[in-house]
């Protein structure tokens, strides 16, 4: 049906009347994209069974890579771009008087995600399929993800995101394959035949129902499989109010991140981090057990890849499946664990590494609690061992110490792999804040530098781009991204200078007409796109941003003669809904942007916009357009980053800190072709450890820095003067722990030098273009085979069509 445009026609018109049941030209854009979609899930459907049938064949080892998030966006074009049929389906739509990007609006993102953390996850998945590697995510099925957010008077509400509201045309339902989770009850032990046993009684079940969603490798025959569970009530058990419990069953799979802020929600997020541990690890086992028969030699079928501690659950679950289902005695089982397992670590934030009450977790989980103790004094034990009366050390390293469950320490005891994000990730993890693991198990940890896919990132979000880079260097980067590095040999040319120009004005432009739209501000095409998108956190400075905007717009309105190029500065970001801090900067944007943007004189040479509700499919739109990205993270604070890879792939140039992956920017790019600036992370870390920083200092000296920050809150804004009050204590009085104060001047000065650097626009050009042919590094094929070849140890299977 997708052999050439007629026969697709042909194919979705038939099947467009027969679906929807009404003739052609009363159909909806909804109709066409549903029509749409089903047509192209059941073109996939032969080659994801034929996947399927290969990989139960072949019997060699695949990676299951469990992650609370998978970020995904939407599957529409991405999905036709890979299978191939992007350019008929386009034409036959053409033909019809449709367009594709009309249709594809009406498909919701699959809000599965937060951040970097779920996009990455989405990136690899993507990279798994392309290079023919046996790979599979597990993950939630979320009925409402994370939040839509809406600005109302410039602050963020939270609105229930509705992503499965038409149904989601990607997934299959399959409950013979449900699985049964435990939770509460209590654990009988009993002594049979020599053995211990132990058993579960009066627990609550719940029910894992999979839906399958298929990941379509890029020009390649092979489908793999995203497997998101969904939570929903079993047997009843007598005496049972069935309406709680059918609420508190549903209730796991509801929304992304529940409220933690109680015992409540961290009870809910608890339960999550078991569902999808315990359902993913059953399932894994009954399918590795239809070609197998020896559990004792798993790891050499399965390895089994923990994204971020949140899935470190699997530790104990595997333990309890091999050792209370499967018969193996704590030693078999323990091997085969700890060499199933591998783990990586996302952050060094210690709010973000997860630790859970002892009186919340023993009684949800009996039986993995046990398991966990168990573990917890046997690696004891070892260090008793190693460090003899050294109760300090143990005390820091163990997995259950001060009442807490230590969900990093468990996931690092029980895997064979442990790896960071970026070069400087890596090594603070190694050599500071797990520098006592690092001591004891030297050859578990390793780095696996992030990547992006170009696929989504240039091929799909970026059309334009895509066609001038072919025409320029052919098409061999499509796949194989380093050799984007080609297109180094042709940055002088004045003609691809100018053909670069042009597509990033007229993305400019397409950007330009949404902010008009949705913010009903008119933007200057001729400015700086000077852009910073990511989530809303302190670490990640925000405030920094805006600090430097209240200082331009004081230049500009104390001298008439001050001139600079003028520039759109572009936010977007959500702000976890509990987190007061982060909502503030939200309203302190907007509060800028009135004052900046209605400003007659000013407004002329810059504007403030905050791009609400932003998400996979606003960032395509937004990377493309952006001349500067903002990675302004305290050094030592952002693990990665992988929105700075997307910019440098789309031509944007990096105004950054030398923190993590914008390091390894720079080596590639030069430092001539990057802006950088700010303490670096040694830096921080000796001001965090002498704490001789004091931020009044730079308040006091810095005249810049005291008039910025006392307009905070003396009415300078039109709000009432403490409404940022807290933000300025966070400087002031709190000592300003992200440096903030500390980095302006540098900042100050290097914005200065992104100014002066876009008006040689020749040379700006060069930079932009210097950047796009590096970017093939971050590609997260490169970082796939890395993970294939050093942690997992899988080979691809299947070939190339
Ligand atoms: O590794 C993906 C992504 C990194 O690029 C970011 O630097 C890092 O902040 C993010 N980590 C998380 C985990 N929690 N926190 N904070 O999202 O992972």
């Amino acid at each position: 049906m997708f052999s050439n445009s007629d026969r697709f026609k042909e194919s979705f018109l038939k099947r467009l009347e027969s679906m929807c049941g009404k003739g052609f030209e009363e159909t909806t854009k909804r109709d066409q994209y549903l029509t749409l979609g089903n047509m192209v899930r059941e073109y996939i459907s032969s080659k994801w069974i034929e996947t399927n049938e290969l990989y139960r064949s072949e019997n060699k080892k695949q990676v299951y890579y469990l992650s609370i998030e998978f970020l995904l966006g939407r599957l529409l074009v991405q999905n036709l771009l890979n299978l191939g049929i992007k350019d008929v389906v386009e034409e036959g739509l053409n033909d019809l008087d449709i367009d594709l990007g009309d249709i594809e609006e009406c498909e919701s993102d699959p809000a599965l995600g937060n951040g970097g953390l779920g996009r990455l996850a989405a990136c690899f998945l993507d990279s798994l399929a392309t290079l023919n590697l046996p790979g599979h995510g597990y993950g939630i099925r979320y009925k409402h993800g994370l939040f839509d957010q809406k600005i109302v008077d410039g602050y963020q509400v939270e609105l229930p995101e509705q992503w499965l509201r038409h149904g989601n045309v990607w997934e299959v339902r399959k409950p013979d394959e449900a699985a049964e989770i435990l939770f509460w009850g209590k654990i009988e032990t009993s002594y049979d035949n020599n053995e211990l046993s132990f058993k579960h009684v009066g627990a609550e079940k719940v029910l894992a129902v999979p839906y399958d969603m298929p990941v379509v490798g890029y020009h390649v025959d092979t489908v793999n499989t995203l497997r998101l569970w969904n939570a929903e009530p079993a047997a009843f058990a007598p005496n049972q109010d069935i309406l709680s419990y059918k609420r508190d069953t549903e209730a796991i799979t509801d929304f992304l991140y529940p409220d933690d802020t109680h015992d409540e929600g961290k009870i809910l997020r608890l339960k999550q981090q078991y569902f999808l541990v315990s359902s993913s690890l059953q399932s894994i086992i009954a399918s590795y057990k239809k070609e197998n028969s020896n559990i004792r030699e798993l790891h050499h079928s399965v390895a089994i890849h923990i994204n971020d501690t949140h899935p470190a659950l699997a530790v104990p679950e595997l333990m309890r499946l091999l050792m209370d289902i499967e018969g193996l005695t704590w030693d078999e089982a323990w091997k085969v664990t700890t060499n199933t397992l591998s783990y990586t670590n996302h952050t060094i934030l210690s709010e973000a590494l997860e630790k859970w009450p002892i009186y919340l977790f023993k009684p949800l989980m009996p039986r993995i609690y046990m398991i966990i103790e168990e573990i917890n004094e046997r690696f004891c034990a070892e260090l008793w061992n190693k460090y003899p009366g050294d109760w300090h050390k143990i005390e820091h390293m163990a997995i259950i110490a001060h009442d807490l469950v230590k969900m990093a320490h468990l996931a690092i005891v029980g895997s064979n792999s442990i790896n960071g994000v970026a070069k400087i990730h890596s090594d603070i993890l190694k050599h500071r804040e797990m520098k006592s693991f690092y001591d004891i198990y030297p050859t578990k940890f390793n780095n696996k530098t992030n990547g992006i896919t170009h696929r989504r990132w240039l091929l799909k979000a970026n059309p334009g781009l895509t066609n001038l880079i072919k025409n320029t260097i052919g098409e061999d980067f499509v796949h194989q991204p380093d050799k984007l590095i080609d297109l180094k040999r042709h940055i002088y040319h004045p003609d691809l200078k100018e053909q670069f120009a042009n597509v990033k004005r007229k993305r400019k432009e397409i950007l330009a007409k949404r902010i008009a739209e949705k913010n009903g501000i008119l933007v200057d095409i001729d400015s700086i796109f000077d852009v910073q998108v990511k989530r809303m956190h302190a670490y990640k400075r925000q405030l920094l941003n805006v600090l430097h905007i209240i200082y331009l717009y004081n230049r500009l309105k104390e001298d008439v003669n001050y001139t600079i190029q003028p520039r759109t500065f572009i936010f977007g970001a959500k702000a976890s809904p509990t987190y007061y801090y982060a909502k503030k900067i939200i309203k302190l944007i907007h509060s800028l942007a009135d004052k900046v943007n209605n400003d007659p004189r000013v407004s002329k040479i810059i504007k403030v916009v905050f791009m609400e509700n932003y998400r996979v499919s606003l960032a395509e739109d937004i990377f493309p357009a952006a001349d500067v990205s903002e990675q302004i993270s305290t050094a030592s604070k952002e693990a990665s980053g992988t929105g700075n890879m997307k910019f440098m792939m789309n031509g944007a140039l990096t105004v950054g800190t030398l923190d993590g992956a914008n390091i390894e920017i720079m080596e590639e790019v030069g430092k001539d072709n990057i802006f950088t600036f700010g303490l670096t992370a040694q830096e921080v870390l000796n001001y965090e450890e002498n704490g001789r920083y004091r931020s009044m200092e730079y308040y006091h000296h810095d005249l810049r820095i005291r008039q910025v920050v006392d307009q905070l809150t003396n009415g300078f804004f039109s709000e009432d003067e403490g409404e940022f009050e807290s933000i300025k204590d966070s400087l002031l009085v709190q000592n300003d722990q992200y440096f903030v104060l500390r980095d302006f001047a540098s900042y100050i000065d290097i914005q200065e030098k992104v100014g002066v650097a876009y008006q040689q626009r020749d040379k700006w050009l060069e930079k932009a273009l210097i950047n796009i042919s590096h970017s093939g590094f971050f590609s997260s094929d490169r970082t796939i085979q890395q993970y294939a070849d050093d942690i997992w140890k899988i080979d691809p299977m299947g070939v190339r069509v």
